[in-house]
């Protein structure tokens, strides 16, 4: 079996790991979780590393330099996922990693190699994204202990239920002269690479993204007796946001999506009194998602106003764009030429990535490879076997690059 084959089938195995049969869903702290840290801490130890797990749920496994506790250059991505995922977004960033250090003869690089597979990049149980990498980068919040998922759960109470200590979260953090760097392969969740027909890239920078809750408070009522000009309806304002933060993002080049639309008291015939959505925004520059923020915020007011509602908004997720440090690029761009690939592509990530927290400790940079049609965050994602070995490969040889110049 090749590497590549092996890395597709440990694919499929994580996988399988799901807290439902019928689709993948893997959440923070879960028991499936713990599950999938079992599962590449296994694969971490027969690639050669020693194993542990931190204070935050990453698993992380290390082998040492030409010495004994050199700083590490990480490598990693995450292992959480969104609802309904695809199988590569984060696991197949993990295992290329591990593949690495297991191509790595332990005793040989000028700095220790840590590969790190995150407890939580997606958000999806608390809605706070970059759970693991925060409390790696030292950029812990301790207002998050209260957040809470579904169920009414604190993230404190999750920590428990996982058998970690929240007080000593601290331990998670890598002091920066502990580090070398942090770089990641993942796939580009985006059509760019298959358009061009090119397997790889460097990541430029990461947008920055911010997320928010938001409300439109009207009234209930009876959906026959109300005739409409005193309707107080909140999903019908809630829409004609919808509406306009398409329209808002599409003019001014930056990307919005709401994702999550409710509505309450959710009867057939109830005139819906509350509306609860959601707003993900991101941009390349942050002044750029910030002025349409602005416009977005006005255009509730007009329709709130006009329409008799409240609008109510709570940022529940801030993460600013981060350009990738430029050694550590030529150290991937190195990688790209190695495999025969004369003039690598370079574009900046729309997707979020771990390297966002983790640069408040280290540089990053990042690896991209094609995925089938750009879809991602969606079961149907699929990348090429010749695209992995191509990645692997590269992100081999970037690493060795990285240690001839160290
Ligand atoms: O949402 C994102 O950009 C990432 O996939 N977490
Ligand atoms: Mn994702
Ligand atoms: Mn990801």
């Amino acid at each position: 079996m090749t590497d590549a084959q092996l890395i597709l089938e440990r694919c499929d195995e994580l996988a399988t790991i799901s807290s439902s049969p019928d689709f993948l869903e893997r959440v923070h702290l879960s028991p499936e979780h713990a599950a999938a840290n079992a599962l590449v801490a296994g694969w971490m130890e027969q690639a050669g590393l020693s194993t542990w797990q931190d204070a935050a749920g990453n698993q992380c496994g290390r082998i040492e330099g030409r010495e004994e506790g050199l700083p590490a250059l990480l490598l990693g991505s995450h292992i959480d996922t969104v609802p309904d995922a695809g199988r590569y977004d984060g696991m197949l960033g993990v295992l290329l990693a591990i593949q690495v250090a297991s191509r790595i003869e332990p005793g040989t690089l000028p700095f220790a190699l840590e590969v790190v597979a995150f407890s939580d990049e997606e958000g999806t149980r608390f809605g706070t994204a970059l759970l693991g990498s925060r409390a790696l980068a030292g950029t812990w919040d301790d207002e998050w202990w209260n957040l809470t998922d579904k169920d009414g759960i604190t993230l404190f109470e999750a920590f428990q239920d996982f058998g970690l200590d929240p007080a000593r979260l601290p331990g998670a953090f890598r002091r920066p002269e502990t580090l070398v760097g942090y770089l990641e392969a993942h796939i580009e969740q985006g059509p760019i690479l298959e358009d061009a027909d090119r397997q790889l890239a460097v990541v430029t920078s990461i947008a920055g993204a911010r997320r928010f809750a938001l409300t439109m408070h009207g009234k209930a009522g009876h959906a026959g007796g109300t005739p409409f000009d005193r309707r107080r309806d909140a999903l019908v304002g809630a829409s004609e946001l919808v509406v306009e933060i398409e329209r808002l993002s599409r003019t001014h080049d930056v990307i919005g999506t709401v994702g999550k639309l409710e509505a309450f008291p959710g009867g057939v015939n109830v005139i819906p009194g509350r509306a609860e959505f959601s707003l993900d925004l991101r941009a390349e520059f942050d002044d750029d998602r910030d002025k349409v923020l602005a416009l977005i915020e006005q255009a509730a007011a007009e329709i709130a106003g006009r329409r008799g509602l409240e609008f109510e908004q709570h940022e529940i997720y801030r993460a600013d764009a981060v350009v990738c440090d430029l050694d550590l690029r030529q150290a991937v761009e190195s990688g790209i030429r190695s495999i025969g690939d004369d003039d690598p592509m370079a574009f900046w990530s729309r997707a979020g990535h771990d390297g966002m927290a983790v640069v408040a400790a280290t540089p990053i940079a990042m690896l991209f490879l094609r995925c089938k049609g750009g879809v991602s965050h969606h079961p149907d994602e699929a990348v090429k076997q010749a695209d992995v070995t191509a990645a692997l490969d590269a992100f081999e040889a970037a690493v060795r690059s990285l240690a001839e110049r160290h």
